[in-house]
């Protein structure tokens, strides 16, 4: 039962059990006393994202979608096979560190959770989902999109955005047939996530007809990029594709501007955040940058969307970054998986998980049979104003 019908459910009982007392009250005799309240389960979720180093904005943003969450279902009142329920949220910082990210996958094993949320980074997701199967513990990521996450085999790995595979090839044929791209370059970070995406970009440029005439690396730390922008200018790309995250991405494209590359900037949902402004320079990305986060709404479910941004930033004075609506739905579609199912043992409500139906704020989501939303979204964005404006949603 979804979640908002399971709470209508309980607003109906609650109205109905007022009704009786209002009649006993009426009656002479003395009211029968009152049961003493059930004490809650605590049900404890847990979140990962990297809180702490040079993508801590985005890690922050992920975790105050989780609070939020977590917050509106213990407002709800809800129940778990007829006892009241309270969830609790532990909240690890994994400094997007595989190794970081394997240790704080086995602190939340060791500290008996229910379900885990996370992590944001590809990189940190894969090796941790190892961990979280061999406990059997069900785990949602709501961001991270290397495909290899959902292909391992294991039953309690879900995923809430789009793969690599839809983002970068449908970002390369962007680049040729709606940028007319013809020379394209592209530069990725090494990591699970911008290595791959940057790989399914050269597919989908190739497929379309475009060139690749230069591919350079770099790391998700660095902060010098001059050597391998030098060699590919001499390369006249009409677009410079990046395959990594905002924190390099920003000083990258300043770094580019100052060697008068004029070449469009492209890159995933990595580098499709609010903060990427600021960290590039002011007005350096406005109408340069082609991005896309992996997930979108549209038509009558764009309102929902605007209400949780408007909310999100009233409760957390920021404005979300990219991935907090996905990590807000991620938390909701668990806890209803556990109200269906009555429990929050995994192997009970693991059944009601892979069988989700549920509207969230970013959209209907069910899940395939490799634990990957159905029918997913991107939507493609650039920046006007030093603010993220949507080009398209595209599935
Ligand atoms: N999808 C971009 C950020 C997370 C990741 O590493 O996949």
């Amino acid at each position: 039962m979804q979640l908002n019908i399971k709470l209508a459910v309980i607003a109906a009982a609650v109205a109905l059990a007022a009704c009786g007392k209002k009649e006993e009250a009426a009656a002479p005799a003395a009211a029968p006393a009152a049961a003493p309240a059930a004490e809650a389960q605590v049900v404890k979720i847990g979140h990962v994202g990297p809180t702490s180093g040079a993508i801590a904005h985005l890690g922050k943003d992920n975790e105050n979608g989780a609070r939020m969450a977590i917050e509106e279902l213990n407002a709800a009142g809800l129940t778990l096979g007829g006892k009241p329920v309270k969830f609790e949220l532990l909240a690890e910082d994994d400094a997007a560190d595989p190794k970081q990210g394997t240790a704080a996958a086995t602190k939340l094993v060791d500290a008996k959770v229910a379900g885990v949320i996370g992590h944001l980074n590809s990189g940190t997701t894969i090796p941790a989902s190892q961990i979280y199967n061999d406990a059997g513990i069900p785990q949602i990521s709501p961001s991270a999109t290397n495909p290899k996450y959902t292909r391992q085999g294991y039953q309690g790995a879900f995923r809430l955005v789009a793969d690599d595979v839809h983002l970068g090839g449908t970002l390369g044929k962007y680049a040729v047939q709606t940028l007319k791209a013809q020379n394209v370059a592209v530069i990725d970070d090494r990591t699970a996530y911008g290595q791959g995406v940057a790989d399914e970009f050269e597919k989908g440029v190739i497929a379309a007809g475009g060139k690749v005439v230069g591919r350079e690396f770099t790391n998700d730390k660095a902060t010098d990029f001059n050597a391998i922008l030098t060699t590919l200018k001499a390369k006249k790309p009409d677009v410079v594709f990046f395959g990594g995250m905002d924190a390099v991405a920003g000083p990258m494209l300043k770094q580019m501007k100052q060697l008068g590359i004029n070449a469009k900037f492209m890159g995933g949902d990595g580098i499709c955040t609010s903060e990427l402004p600021k960290l590039s320079g002011d007005g350096m990305a406005d109408e340069q940058v082609y991005c896309a986060e992996a997930g979108g709404v549209e038509g009558e479910q764009k309102a929902g969307m605007d209400k949780f941004r408007a909310d999100f930033k009233a409760k957390f004075n920021a404005d979300v970054q990219v991935y907090a609506p996905y990590v807000y739905d991620a938390v909701k579609v668990m806890a209803n998986a556990m109200v269906t199912a009555g429990s929050a043992d995994p192997k009970v409500y693991l059944p009601a998980l892979k069988a989700t139906n549920y509207k969230g704020v970013t959209g209907n989501i069910e899940f395939d049979e490799k634990g990957d939303i159905k029918n997913g979204a991107l939507t493609l964005m650039t920046y006007k104003g030093g603010a993220r404006t949507t080009i398209a949603v595209i599935r």
